[in-house]
């Protein structure tokens, strides 16, 4: 039998936590023979709402679930772990600045990044979900400069997902057949969501999403704005945000960094750019990714067009300012 796996789920009393702890109890995030341990943190405030969430998970028998570490205690939270999914932060309130939104989550990533260094099992790797996730994870790189870049990552799986959803939904084919859209850039509404080189598994073969919309119009315009716009109207329709497409993304995400993408398929991450396809190294930046062996690497040799250059450049654009702000707010 494997050895437990031991999972940290920050801001595991919120609503992305609630919805993703079962799927990792459930072998959905690392596979149906990996148990786990699973350690959950949140904030004092919520601590008795985090308890709760332990109670559920013991009540829910999981037969893969080896033990739950509930705490507020960040030391607690983080010693032994494999695998981190940082869920916690400060959200962003009405009337509130974003460089007031930026000073908190910059503070809460230099202290948590300072404690998965110390305390974290080693190799263990890292995914950064909560707001502004790029920028929260470039700081978690920034403060534990001994974990290695290449275990530091972000959430835009969600975005790639919810591209694979609308092209689906478009032509009419099943979702799973469906593969290799691109999100570049920052997961936020400047990110690009690439079809160029997307494509559907048909009866007469492998054929291009370009070809089979054929229209360019919708590829260039409306489809884009839905993806990018995505969250926003799931708040809208809910008067919640996305929990369970996130909770399912962050899984898919992590299993397949750990366990690999099949043959021929890519998938979006945020990963620190060495400045493929031009975009300025030093910025965590959603690239398409093919995993092996528990590592990631950029598909390399992809064209891009003028149309797609000039996105690409906004998106890192706003990445520097965002750096650049979080940098203004280290205190
Ligand atoms: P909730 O507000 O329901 O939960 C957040 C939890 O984090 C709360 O329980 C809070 O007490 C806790 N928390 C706050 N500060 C903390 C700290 N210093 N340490 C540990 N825990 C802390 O938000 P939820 O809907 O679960 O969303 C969580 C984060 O995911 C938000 O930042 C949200 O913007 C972000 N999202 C990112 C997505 C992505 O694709 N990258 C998509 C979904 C989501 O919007």
């Amino acid at each position: 039998a494997k050895e437990p796996a031991r999972v940290l789920v920050t801001g595991a009393a919120g609503q992305i936590g609630y919805a993703l702890v079962p799927m990792i109890a459930r072998g959905i995030m690392l596979g149906v023979d990996q148990p786990v341990i699973l350690h959950l943190l949140d904030i004092p405030p919520a601590a008795e709402a985090l308890n709760g969430v332990k109670m559920e998970l013991v009540d829910a028998a999981f037969p893969l679930l080896k033990g739950v570490v509930a705490t507020t205690d960040v030391v607690e939270a983080c010693t032994g772990v494999n695998i981190a999914v940082m869920v916690g932060g400060f959200p962003r309130k009405e009337g509130m600045e974003r460089k007031d939104v930026m000073t908190k989550n910059v503070s809460i990533y230099k202290s948590q990044a300072s404690a998965l260094e110390k305390h974290a099992a080693p190799n263990c790797k890292v995914l950064v979900v909560a707001n502004p996730a790029n920028t929260n994870a470039l700081i978690l790189k920034e403060f534990a400069p001994s974990i290695p870049e290449k275990n530091i990552t972000c959430l835009t799986r969600l975005d790639h997902n919810r591209a694979l959803g609308q092209v689906s939904e478009r032509l009419n084919v099943q979702v799973s057949d469906v593969k290799n859209v691109i999100i570049w850039g920052n997961h936020s509404s400047s990110q690009y969501p690439d079809v160029n080189h997307a494509t559907v598994k048909t009866p007469s073969g492998e054929k291009c999403v370009r070809e089979l919309v054929a229209d360019d119009a919708w590829l260039n315009g409306e489809f884009i704005s839905t993806v990018q716009q995505r969250g926003a109207a799931i708040i809208k329709a809910r008067k919640l945000s996305s929990a369970l497409s996130a909770a399912s993304s962050a899984c898919d995400h992590i299993r397949d960094w750990v366990l690999g993408t099949p043959e021929g398929t890519w998938v979006s991450m945020g990963v620190y750019s060495d400045g493929s396809y031009n975009v300025p190294s030093g910025l965590i930046f959603s690239f398409p990714v093919t995993c092996q062996n528990g590592e990631w690497k950029i598909v390399q040799g992809l064209s891009i067009d003028e149309f797609s250059r000039k996105k690409l450049d906004a998106t890192a654009d706003e990445l520097s300012e965002e750096k650049a702000l979080a940098y203004s707010c280290l205190s």
